[in-house]
């Protein structure tokens, strides 16, 4: 290899090609340190290739924090400053849980779906806020649905494959679909049949590949987990699924790469726990068999709250990171396909009562890094050292950036490619084996 193609993969790849995570790097200056927050959301809404993070801010336990933060990283000044504008402060008195991000008005900007969780924090008043975003992460109160309960998490998905975004959200007591009429302050609801139990975490994924989402949703007492599955547009169908005394985070994704969806949840007294789905056996069926997949997964004990999943070293499998409230730490879990493995065990220490977890590319270089939030000790972040090349979340549409950025029209590693430029033929030669090998990269991840 010449001097010359190394020099430039040493410019594509800052990260290492051999996929390991090897380490990580603390940076959360700026960040709130003396705060409780509830889940952390991640996604680029002013498309500038740095990932933002959203937290809504939890009132049950003293610190209690009022209000949705978001924060961006600069990489230049190596700390975190607020971002945007409009969003409910400390002086606001309103608590939420898991946030909803995605674009609600059609205009291909993110906005936010606020669940008011009133049963365990403070507050008394129950309803989804929708915070629409101008641009540049302008947010304003646009709507509120009265969901009548207090709510837990908000999914924004679109459920019945209309082109127009849907908001589901776990109540005490059941789940809700509302699906979008094209207006935000206008949501048709047509939800599953309601519980008698309160439910804590949702997850919506397509579980029997017929194109209409389906929903689990986690229970915080008793009764299982809840499998409804959207057997017609608008029209849900309750199925069996899988016991467990209490579970929290729960995410629908593909864990094994068979073309599947399959279900991993965070439970209080079992670890985590994930199955492989069959696709109800075909397509729209409902024919389900669960298969464990929990090698190298936590078993016993538990207490893990938000779950969430994505590709960080670059082998084509969803990776785990998850808060575990006891502890103060949070913990990432490697996916071979088949199984699981902890990388910087014990390393990734906030304190507290961790509840959020996630992964983001915090400082742009295609490779994911990671956040977290507790009760108590606010919120921190780590730079991943190593791993593979990986910018998108799996959760999130990568066509949901704001179209007017011009950052938005480059990918990430847009200006590393040599071919629209006269160049001496060794670069022009180097840029055909980059080209290469870059695209073998590429198609080694998904
Ligand atoms: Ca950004
Ligand atoms: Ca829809
Ligand atoms: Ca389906
Ligand atoms: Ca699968």
């Amino acid at each position: 290899m010449s001097m010359a193609v190394t020099f430039v993969l040493m410019m594509v790849l800052p990260v290492g090609m051999d996929g390991a995570v090897t380490g990580k790097m603390k940076v959360s200056d700026g960040l709130p340190s003396d705060a409780s927050f509830t889940t952390v959301e991640v996604w680029d809404s002013d498309g500038d290739g740095l990932d933002e993070i959203y937290l809504g801010g939890a009132g049950r336990s003293s610190p209690k924090t009022a209000g949705i933060r978001a924060y961006e990283y600069d990489t230049s000044q190596g700390e975190w400053n607020e971002f945007g504008s409009g969003l409910p402060g400390s002086s606001s008195g309103k608590y939420y849980g898991a946030l909803g991000l995605g674009d609600l008005d059609g205009d291909g900007k993110m906005d936010i779906a606020a669940p008011l969780h009133t049963k365990w924090y403070e507050g008394s008043t129950n309803g989804v806020e929708i915070y629409t975003n101008m641009g540049g992460g302008v947010f304003s109160l646009y709507h509120t649905i009265n969901v009548g309960h207090s709510a837990a998490e908000v999914e924004i998905a679109d459920m019945d494959g209309d082109d127009t975004n849907d908001i589901v959200v776990s109540l005490n007591g059941g789940v809700r679909v509302y699906y979008g009429t094209g207006s935000v302050s206008s949501w048709a609801e047509y939800s599953p049949e309601w519980e008698s139990h309160e439910m804590d975490g949702i997850a919506v994924g397509d579980l029997n590949g017929d194109g209409l989402l389906d929903i689990v949703g986690t229970p915080y007492t008793g009764d299982g987990i809840s499998l409804y599955v959207q057997s017609a547009s608008w029209t849900w169908e309750s199925l069996e699924f899988k016991d467990v005394d209490q579970a929290f985070g729960i995410k629908v994704l593909d864990l094994d790469g068979d073309g599947n969806n399959d279900v991993i949840c965070g439970t209080r007294g079992s670890g985590i726990r994930a199955w492989k789905g069959n696709g109800g056996g075909s397509s729209g069926g409902t024919s389900f068999s669960w298969t464990d997949m929990n090698g190298g997964l936590p078993s016993d004990n538990g207490d893990w709250q938000q779950i969430e999943l994505a590709d960080i070293d670059g082998n084509g499998h969803p990776d785990l990171i998850g808060a575990r409230n006891s502890g103060g730490k949070v913990h990432i879990y490697l996916n071979s396909g088949s199984s699981w493995s902890e990388v910087l065990d014990d390393e990734l220490d906030i304190g507290g009562n961790p509840y959020g977890a996630n992964f983001g590319d915090f400082n742009g270089d295609g490779q994911l890094d990671c956040a977290a939030c507790s009760w108590g000790t606010g919120v921190d972040a780590w730079l991943l050292i190593g791993g593979g090349v990986d910018p998108v979340d799996d959760d999130e549409p990568v066509d949901d950036e704001p179209d007017d950025t011009p950052a938005d029209d480059e990918p990430v590693d847009g200006d590393r490619e040599p071919e629209d430029t006269p160049l001496p033929l060794y670069v022009t030669i180097s840029g055909a084996i980059l080209s290469l090998l870059i695209v073998s990269i590429g198609r080694r991840k998904r």
